[in-house]
């Protein structure tokens, strides 16, 4: 059912805290920790607590949570001092876009100077 955690989800495992990340911030429906691979001297991924699978299915599964992602985004952003220098939020939707963890995730990327377009 949308929303579930999922057994095979490893974003899932990490807000059980059953795999380890370097958590940044929390909220009620969020976590936001740091990406493995960082691309950007800021690099956070941003999830929500529930599972669903893609930015869309968020959206229209629990709009309330993609209001509470992108928000959180901007505070992670704040937090890490890149708001003021602008910053990328990232929502790749779909295996062809690159998208490899089917448990929606924005990336929160800044300090460094972001080319236009995207790889
Ligand atoms: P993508 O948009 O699905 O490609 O992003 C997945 C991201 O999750 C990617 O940047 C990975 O480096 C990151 N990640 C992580 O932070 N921790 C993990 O254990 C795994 C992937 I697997």
């Amino acid at each position: 059912m949308a929303g579930e955690p999922q057994s095979d989800c490893l974003f899932c495992k990490i807000v059980a805290g059953d795999i380890p990340a370097t958590i940044v911030r929390e909220s009620a429906t969020t976590v936001a920790f740091r990406d493995i691979n960082p691309q950007a001297p800021t690099h956070v991924l941003v999830i929500p607590r529930a599972h669903h699978a893609d930015a869309v299915s968020l959206a229209t599964e629990a709009p309330e949570l993609t209001a509470d992602l992108l928000r959180e985004a901007g505070e992670v952003a704040a937090q890490e001092h890149v708001a003021a220098g602008g910053y990328r939020i990232v929502l790749n939707t779909g295996a062809g876009a690159g998208q490899t963890v089917f448990h929606v995730h924005a990336h929160v990327l800044g300090g460094r100077d972001l080319t236009w377009p995207p790889g």
